[in-house]
């Protein structure tokens, strides 16, 4: 093996080796620095997988059924408790905790609500063009989007079903498949994240391929929430290139393309 091929193959070694986050898909947030010893700092990530603010939020609240979260009530069973973003350059890492089961009845009549999907809004102007499936056996798939479902509030934050906040998009409803992630919805919760001990809490967490967004860059919204909309989180990635899929296939293009007019050097 000459020297320039070894060099090709270090640098494609190195590339690899850089994309690879530590973040196994597999419901466990012990890689992205979360903890379980009934602490405030529980939440706080790890900024070598979670380097920015302005990719996570923290909102967590306590409460029974009564306790409002804002805009709509329900308490612990229903909150959006903390959301962070991870990327590295072929996926988007989503961590979510939140005290709703994903066994959650969809049963409007009796007041139970499932959970809705993950909206992604590129260009942070409101329109959510993409959906991460979060349950059933559609879940991680990634769609584009033309219609979402959305919440019982208005943008008072009033109870208003007929006019809802549009800001907030509950679950996909015209869609049409562009990609496929892996994501893992824990259905057994566990206590002691954070100050209020005896909460129960569950974790989506998901691997979403970047190519699933092709011809869509710069920053983005990453949204969730329960179909009656009564507690959404947001997080919203600094991050300003995600990479053309174009750009990425040529990259061995071109380090093909070095080879040869190396070899023809050598030659
Ligand atoms: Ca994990
Ligand atoms: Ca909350
Ligand atoms: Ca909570
Ligand atoms: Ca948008």
């Amino acid at each position: 093996m000459n020297k320039t091929v070894m060099r090709i193959m270090m640098l494609a070694g190195w590339l690899a080796s850089a994309n690879a986050q530590a973040i196994v898909i597999d419901g466990n947030l012990a890689e992205w620095g979360l903890k379980q010893t009934g602490q405030a700092s529980d939440w706080t990530p790890d900024t070598a997988i979670v380097p920015s603010a302005r990719q996570y939020t923290v909102e967590d609240q306590t409460g029974g059924a009564n306790t409002r979260l804002f805009p709509g009530w329900g308490g612990q069973a229903y909150d959006a408790e903390a959301l962070y973003v991870s990327l590295d350059s072929n996926f988007l890492y989503l961590a979510l905790v939140t005290g709703l089961s994903p066994n959650t009845p969809d049963n409007p009549a009796a007041n139970s609500y499932a959970p809705g999907d993950f909206a992604i809004d590129f260009g942070l102007d409101g329109s959510y063009e993409f959906g991460i499936q979060t349950t059933g056996p559609d879940a991680g798939k990634v769609y584009q989007v033309s219609e979402w479902h959305y919440g019982l509030w208005d943008v008072n934050g009033d109870h208003n079903p007929a006019n809802p906040d549009l800001l907030h998009p509950t679950s996909m409803k015209t869609t049409t498949q562009v990609g496929i992630g892996s994501l893992v919805y824990t259905d057994v919760p566990f206590t002691n994240m954070g100050v209020y001990t005896s909460d129960k809490h569950y974790v989506i967490e998901a691997a979403i391929p970047l190519s699933s967004f092709a011809g869509f860059s710069g920053k983005f919204d990453v949204h969730w929430t329960m179909n009656c909309a009564n507690d959404w989180i947001t997080a919203d990635p600094e991050l300003n290139a995600i990479p053309e899929p174009a750009t990425l296939a040529l990259l061995p293009l071109g380090l093909l393309g070095l080879l040869a007019l190396r070899r023809r050097a050598a030659a």
